[in-house]
């Protein structure tokens, strides 16, 4: 257990807001790939081809083929949220104070799993946006060059609802404001190569004085900037964790 009872009973007494980070390592027991571990996402495809507001435009095709194939992983109907998603859901309902949970995933496990101050700040696959009319829905189905747009009628348009380098992720404001005021930040299956994710620990560390928490496969790459941690699984570490938490 990587927090002291002893200080899992202040925080719980206090009611400390909580704030929760989770990347692709949570959703690796459900099926998805992660991105950087061996057999990731990023040892098939060049992230610069794939994942650039530059590669929309020079390659929309393979863009499009990229997310069509990860859409239709995502419709398997064996992939489907683990006892890590379902403990974090937990943890929001039974936590005497506030939690959000703030995932750089763009898969929808947490939101199967019953979260509900949920923010996807890498966007969400099963919704697409128009370029031209700003339309945003949810969409399922594949999506080519010549789709037209549900709401405006113009092809070529549309795109993934999905944050890639170089664009500023989603609710930042409110993301920080919650790390300002956190007195718990959690950082779950997240590898910490990936800005502005990656400095959160720091914002709760700096201007919440927040205890701060790694539970990981292994030492992510800002190990060193936790006060606790622990390794393994997700699906082994995380509901025992929570449990600790709301006292079991
Ligand atoms: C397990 C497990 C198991 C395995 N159990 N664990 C300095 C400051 C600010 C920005 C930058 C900066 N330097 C560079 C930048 C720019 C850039 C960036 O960070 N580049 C780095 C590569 C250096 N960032 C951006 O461009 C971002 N935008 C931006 O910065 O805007 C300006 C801004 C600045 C400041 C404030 C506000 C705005 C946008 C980043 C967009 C990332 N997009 C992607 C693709 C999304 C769509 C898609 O899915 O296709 O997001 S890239 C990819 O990486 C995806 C992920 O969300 C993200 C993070 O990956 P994650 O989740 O950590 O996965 P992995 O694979 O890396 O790690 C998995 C971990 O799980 C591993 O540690 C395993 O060990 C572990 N694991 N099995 C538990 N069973």
């Amino acid at each position: 257990m990587p927090l002291r009872p002893d200080l899992i009973e202040i925080l719980r007494d206090e009611a400390v807001p909580i704030v929760i980070l989770t990347g692709a390592g949570i959703s690796k027991e459900s099926g998805l790939h992660t991105f950087r571990d061996p057999d990731g996402i990023w040892a098939k495809y060049d992230i610069a081809e794939v994942a650039t507001p530059e590669a929309f435009v020079n390659n929309p095709d393979l863009v499009h083929y990229f997310y069509n194939d990860r859409r239709a992983g995502l419709r398997d109907p064996a992939i489907v949220p683990n006892a890590a998603h379902l403990a974090l859901a937990r943890l929001e309902a039974e936590w005497p104070g506030d939690v959000l949970l703030v995932t750089q995933n763009v898969d929808d496990l947490h939101d199967r799993a019953g979260s509900k101050n949920l923010i996807h700040m890498h966007g969400e696959l099963l919704k697409i946006r128009c370029n031209h009319c700003d339309l945003l829905t949810v969409w399922a189905d594949d999506l080519a060059r010549e789709t037209p747009c549900p709401s405006c009628g113009n092809a070529g348009g549309l795109r993934p609802h999905v944050v890639w380098f170089g664009e500023m992720p989603l609710e930042m404001e409110r993301i920080y404001d919650a790390l300002g005021k956190c007195g718990l930040f959690i950082s779950i299956g997240t590898s910490g190569n990936v800005y502005p994710a990656a400095g959160f620990v720091q914002v709760a560390r700096e201007e919440a004085e927040a205890e701060t928490v790694e539970l990981n496969l292994e030492p992510s790459s800002g190990a060193t900037l936790f006060d606790h941690s622990a390794y393994g699984a997700a699906t082994d570490l995380v509901p025992g964790f929570v449990a600790a938490l709301l006292k079991d």
